[in-house]
């Protein structure tokens, strides 16, 4: 153990760690901007680009103590550190002035308003004025994809997004383009992201400080829909919502809010709210089915998990030859989309062109998703507007609507019935879970007592299990985040891959940790909190199997045929080809 003094503690830690973990430790902040250290995802940026984090490091023989940026100073034997000097506090403060005098003075209308973490800074470090004035940063905004926006105007340099899209999930999209005064973050030779190999998975807008990164904002293309008299609009919410949409009103994280969400959703003037884990149970009779059906016909295997589009985005770009292992399944909420506008239309007889499906999501992938050619039918989309739980939060507040004090309402019928499988699709694990409830039960005939399959569950970004079933042991994976993703991809590429089936999520934790979701500003327990939440909201619900889900049942009598049927496959599958 080394002994170290911090501001006039004496303290004792284990070599190898730095001056803020040691400060972190005995209970002294230290600001940071550009360190980030995401240990449950292997995620460390340590760039000390943004020199916020200076302490003293006191030197009692010459008196002339030294100023270091503590994130990177590992401590040593004998140490003495002073965090609270004015010296130290000064250098802070004009890193952060430094920093303001070349970045754009519109807080009032930036999209991270309230969510910037320069902003909070400045406000912490008491940054009354900018001393210096001169050039400033004055690039065109990257406007190109339907999902993400990049203003490198608002770029601090911290480089969190690039380590999170290089290091974590092997995108290699993001880099440091240029030098000096005109360097900034951007695809290689600065191509549009829209020309880019970028997934849009979003983990690069979760870990910006700023808004150099953030989703591209469709809030009033679903206001003028609630405002269009001529057009009947549905909206459904991804099972991810329920659990985070809280935070944005200062609940605690984990607190489920179902009920409320869908009063808030009436009182907005949607015509009808149902449920995207409607459209996750629908899947599972397609993906159940699919994979039943490659395993006793010998096609390939393993099977991967189709509902992510970040995923689907990766292997298109990174793995074009492995485009046969996904399963052909829609993802859930453009399955939903596609019954919305079909068997809800025929039903209620509404014009399917006056339906507006409007999907709630914790993703910016599933923004671009819901534009893609395969996806919409005779230039028909399944999904109109795709809104994330950011941006919903945003929309409650305009409304005006208060809602802590809201009560709690059900979804409508029949797209709102939905089982625990479902809700389960929100967290990593869950899709593959959700699919052996109900293989387990068709393969055997037998009835499944525990649905909870422990062994599939947990935060580790790879997974494997073996699950029996009849006399076949089932073997699976679990990745979540691209660079976990790309390890069983390459097993598969080299033959080498031993898995069943396999289930793949984008982002690290699954949906729950989604670029859309409420900012968790570098605190993962706030994800896994949103993890057992969904699990809790699993044990709530009176059926557990997406094949027990009664309104799913008629939706087949009544229109589909057989689950992986013709009819099945002409509406709820595709494939995809870049
Ligand atoms: Fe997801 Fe899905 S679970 S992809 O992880 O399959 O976004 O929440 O909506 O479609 O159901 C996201 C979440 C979501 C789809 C479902
Ligand atoms: Fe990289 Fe994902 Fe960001 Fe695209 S969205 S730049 S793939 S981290």
């Amino acid at each position: 153990m080394l002994k170290v003094t911090i501001n006039d503690q004496e303290l004792q830690f284990p070599e190898g760690i730095t001056i803020l973990e040691a400060a972190g430790r005995a209970g002294v902040k230290i600001p940071t901007l550009c360190h980030l250290d995401l240990h449950d995802i292997k995620m460390v940026n340590q760039t000390a680009s943004c020199r916020v984090c200076m302490v003293e490091l006191v030197d009692s023989t010459s008196n002339r103590n030294k100023l270091v940026p503590s994130c990177v100073t590992k401590i040593t034997d004998g140490m003495a550190v002073r965090t609270d000097t004015l010296r130290a506090i000064t250098a802070r403060r004009m890193a952060v002035e430094l920093l303001l005098s070349n970045h754009p003075n519109e807080c009032f209308t930036c999209p991270k308003n309230t969510n910037c973490e320069l902003q909070s800074l400045a406000a912490e470090l008491g940054v009354r004025e900018i001393r210096w004035e001169g050039e400033r940063m004055n690039y065109p905004k990257d406007m190109s994809s339907d999902a993400i926006v990049k203003d490198s105007n608002k770029c601090i340099y911290c480089r969190r997004c690039e380590t999170m899209c290089n290091e974590v999930q092997t995108c290699g999209i993001l880099s440091g383009i240029g030098r000096g005064f005109n360097s900034f973050v951007g695809p290689a030779f600065n191509i549009p992201m829209v020309e880019s190999s970028c997934t849009y998975c979003g983990q690069c807008v979760q870990v910006c400080p700023t808004a150099a990164l953030t989703e591209v904002n469709h809030i009033d293309k679903v206001w003028e829909a609630l405002n269009d008299p001529n057009k009947h609009v549905v909206v459904q919410t991804a099972p991810a919502i329920r659990v985070a949409l809280g935070e944005l009103f200062g609940m605690e994280p984990g607190t489920i809010v179902t009920g409320k969400m869908v009063t808030a959703l009436k009182r907005m003037g949607f015509d009808a709210v149902f449920d995207t884990d409607f459209g996750a149970d629908l899947t599972i009779m397609e993906e159940a089915s699919e994979l039943i059906y490659r395993i006793q016909n010998n096609k390939t295997l393993p099977m991967l998990t189709s509902c992510c589009p970040a995923w689907i985005k990766f292997i298109e770009h990174q793995f074009p030859e492995l485009l046969e292992v996904p399963s052909t399944c829609k993802s859930p909420h453009i399955m939903f989309g596609t019954i919305a506008k079909t068997y809800y239309a025929e039903k209620n007889k509404i014009d399917p062109d006056n339906i507006v499906v409007v999907s709630v999501m914790p993703c910016i992938a599933k923004k671009a998703e819901a534009k893609r050619p395969e996806l919409t039918k005779d230039n028909h989309n399944n999904v109109d507007i795709v809104v994330t739980t950011r941006e919903l939060g945003l929309m409650i507040k305009e409304a005006g609507i208060k809602f802590e004090d809201l009560p709690e309402s059900q979804f409508d019928r029949p797209l709102g019935e939905t089982t625990g499988a479902s809700v389960i699709f929100g967290t990593t694990g869950g899709v593959v879970e959700a699919a052996i409830r109900t293989a387990y039960e068709w393969i055997t005939g037998k009835e499944l007592e525990n649905v909870e399959f422990h062994q599939l569950r947990g935060s580790d970004g790879l997974r494997k299990a073996t699950v029996q079933i009849g006399d076949r042991e089932l073997k699976i994976g679990i990745a979540s985040g691209l660079g976990n993703a790309r390890t069983l991809l390459e097993e598969i590429r080299e033959g080498k891959s031993q898995y069943d089936v396999i289930e793949i999520m984008a982002c690290p934790g699954g949906c729950i940790a989604g670029g859309g979701q409420p900012y968790h500003h570098g605190n993962f327990e706030i994800v896994k909190k949103r993890q057992e939440a969904i699990y809790r909201e699993d044990r709530s619900k009176r059926y557990r199997k997406s094949h027990e889900n009664a309104e799913i049942l008629k939706l087949y009598e009544e229109y589909l045929g057989n689950p992986f049927g013709k009819t099945a496959h002409r509406l709820l599958h595709t494939h995809y080809e870049e």
